[in-house]
């Protein structure tokens, strides 16, 4: 981001957050999303106030906002001035260069360790599952796992799936607690991008082993060279993206089945008046799947026509909904920014929480309306919430119980209900496997004919668009109109996470819109029957995004390494430190990745410089800025060019017809 750019970007912000405090923004200012509008609107009229409200009203730090603070030590914390970052240094000595590497490498830790969390304790039901102590989930899906099992070396052939599963536990252990030598899921990477990673001493050990250790070299007087701090990050990073986040998403695959598309439902709409409402919302799937069997319970179903319901309604948000989505389509009630807004409607009996991005203000905001808000894991407990903890081999006595208390808060019901009549249909749950399947067919499942139509130039290049919302730019905004943008130029779009919800609200999971793709990627759609953008669930299952890429370079024809696709990444509204984490095993990955609303960054320095060039020298990816949506597709598309070019594929974007034969092929 130009300094210019940036500056006046704060500015903008800066102005808008002194308007709000004298009311200048409204509702329709804040969000796209028209659920979220309205219930905006009743907020203002109830005196309720949201993160939206906070966020007009405290301006964000513009210190913290470039990166030019340190606090990691009471000789500071020391502000270095972003207008001239040279000018000082802080009181140790630390340059603009180490305070920014180490803010930013601390942001990677924390992102990287929520995700490796989330995936030792998937890999931890996984061992009960295993030896019999957790009952209430079992092994569903034995391809996935013998798939898997042989992907890190495992032998399959006549053996038994207990047998498999625990040598598959044992191997992915390592992921988490090794010290030395290299984690399982390497075997997965492209072997020109490993060379890459193995040339600069960056193939992750263990993610306990990497997250450790950036902490010790961002300590005071460690490590205080910038370019090294950024190699562990990278190291750190991979350690969640082929690691924790992988784990996390095939260890829940395997448990609770790998994804296939599937109609659902997105928006607040999917909320049932007359019904008992119980919202998840969280990151770890398996509490969703025991609130699923719990609402499936005839006695509690029988408990909620007692109390006057005609049943119980199970909804998802955020992360964990997008899971159960994909994997059961589950209707899902929204994303990160619309959780405080669904409270408002009334009609939410019970929110049960587990851990990640479940925001405090939910406390006060269920309370105004008496709606129960739940945490249920040890890991997140909130005050003003009541504490039901979810205890892995009896997971039921935790959702059975929050199912109780709905049923008896909508005996009880009092607040006004006010549910927005808007439900989105669109098709979820693609995984790596699916899209192999979906364009090789049964017989040919192979990525060949993605490949075959990115070589031909109907689909111009791929863009994983994911991530979070964030209530300092137009709520959904900046992903859909980037996401339309990348559609129109023939890219094939690749979705998780709160961004996938705000396209689905947008009506772009359908097959229909591939109406709004351009001519190239319109035709592809049409021939397979899939929308212009897929969905493949949260933000862990941006692992499903990195298989792909892998599956993609190891099919021929675009290069030897995942820095040679024309591919691009986007997180256009982020929020989260996970997104940092995320985006950075994107950039080690090899992938042009750019982020929207802001960056952690100072202009003009040699850590600005070594991110957003430096490391695409080194024959990993790079990382970019642009706040506006046109222009990021703008960036984006001419990454993808330079790519395709790069391979020789300038010329081919030709229009080609489809002929019969070539139909013929594609839905074999
Ligand atoms: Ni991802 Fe999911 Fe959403 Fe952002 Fe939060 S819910 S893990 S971090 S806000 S996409």
């Amino acid at each position: 981001m130009e300094k210019k750019e940036k500056k006046a970007a704060v500015e903008k912000k800066d102005k808008k957050a002194a308007e709000s405090k004298s009311s200048g923004i409204t509702p329709k200012d804040m969000t796209i999303c028209k659920a979220t509008e309205q219930m905006l609107e009743k907020a203002k009229r109830d005196g309720v106030e949201t993160a939206f409200d906070r966020a007009a009203s405290m301006k964000a730090c513009p210190i913290g906002a470039d990166s030019a603070c340190c606090k990691h030590c009471s000789m500071g914390p020391c502000r270095l001035n972003a207008k001239d970052p040279y000018s000082k240094v802080g009181v140790c000595g630390a340059t603009i260069d180490t305070i920014q590497a180490r803010n930013f490498a601390r942001m990677v830790a924390s992102g990287a360790s929520a995700h490796t969390d989330h995936g030792m304790s998937m890999l931890d039901v996984f061992r009960e599952v295993v030896h019999g102590k957790i009952k209430d989930y079992k092994i569903k899906d034995t391809v996935k796992l013998e798939q898997v099992a042989r992907s890190v070396g495992i032998e399959t052939e006549g053996r038994s799936v207990e047998d498999i599963a625990m040598d598959l536990y044992h191997e992915l252990e390592r992921t988490y607690t090794q010290v030395e030598g290299e984690i399982p899921f390497v075997s997965r990477v492209p072997e020109k991008t490993l060379e890459t990673w193995r040339k600069l001493g960056i193939v992750p050990r263990g993610a306990m082993r990497e997250i450790m250790e950036i902490m010790h070299r961002t300590h005071i007087g460690v490590d205080q060279h910038y370019e090294n701090i950024v190699k562990q990050c990278s190291r750190t990073a991979l350690s969640d993206g082929w690691g924790g986040s992988m784990v996390a998403t095939e260890i829940s695959d395997i448990l609770f089945g790998t994804p296939t598309p599937v109609q659902a439902d997105v928006n607040m709409g999917c909320l049932k008046e007359d019904y008992v409402n119980v919202i998840v919302h969280g990151h770890e799937p398996n509490m969703f799947e025991s609130m699923l069997a719990s609402v499936n319970d005839p006695a509690l179903i029988e408990a909620a026509k007692e109390a006057g319901a005609k049943g119980i309604n199970l909804v998802g948000m955020c992360c964990s909904g997008a899971e159960v989505l994909s994997r059961h389509g589950v209707p899902h009630a929204g994303n990160f920014m619309s959780t405080e807004a669904i409270l408002v409607t009334g009609a939410v009996d019970a929110m049960a929480v587990d851990v990640q991005c479940i925001k405090q203000g939910l406390s006060s905001v269920a309370k105004c309306y008496n709606s129960y808000l739940f945490t249920t894991n040890p890991r997140c407990h909130i005050e003003g919430a009541e504490h039901i903890e979810l205890v892995e081999d009896k997971p039921r006595e935790c959702t059975d119980e929050v199912v109780v208390k709905a049923i008896a808060r909508y005996k009880n019901r009092t607040a006004q209900v006010e549910i927005p009549n808007i439900s989105n249909p669109g098709i979820h749950g693609f995984s790596h496997e699916y899209i192999q399947y979906m364009l090789g067919g049964s017989f040919r499942a192979s990525y060949k004919p993605l490949n075959d139509n990115i070589i031909n130039g109907r689909i111009r290049g791929i863009a994983g668009v994911v991530g979070c919302c964030n209530p300092r730019v137009k709520h959904d905004w900046v992903h859909v109109e980037l996401v339309k943008e990348l559609i129109k130029n023939d890219v094939l779009v690749l979705q998780t996470g709160c961004s996938q919800i705000s396209l689905a609200k947008a009506g772009l999971l359908t097959p229909e819109a591939a109406h709004l793709a351009g001519d190239g990627l319109k035709e592809v759609c049409e021939t397979v029957g899939c929308p212009p953008v897929l969905g493949l669930g949260s933000c862990v299952d941006n692992s499903r995004i990195l298989i792909a890429t892998s599956e993609v370079v190891k099919e021929g024809g675009l290069g030897e390494s995942i820095a040679d696709l024309p591919a691009a990444g986007a997180a256009p509204e982020w929020m989260s430190e996970k997104a940092i984490s995320i985006g950075h095993y994107f950039v080690a990955s090899g992938v042009y990745t750019i982020f929207g609303a802001t960056f952690p960054i100072t202009d003009n320095t040699k850590f600005k410089d070594l991110l957003f060039s430096g490391l695409e020298d080194q024959g990993l990816g790079t990382w970019d800025f642009a706040a506006d949506p046109y222009e990021m597709a703008k960036k984006m598309l001419a990454h993808i060019d330079k790519r395709r070019k790069a391979l020789g594929l300038d010329k081919s974007r030709e229009r080609v017809l489809f002929d019969m034969a070539a139909r013929r092929e594609m839905a074999a």
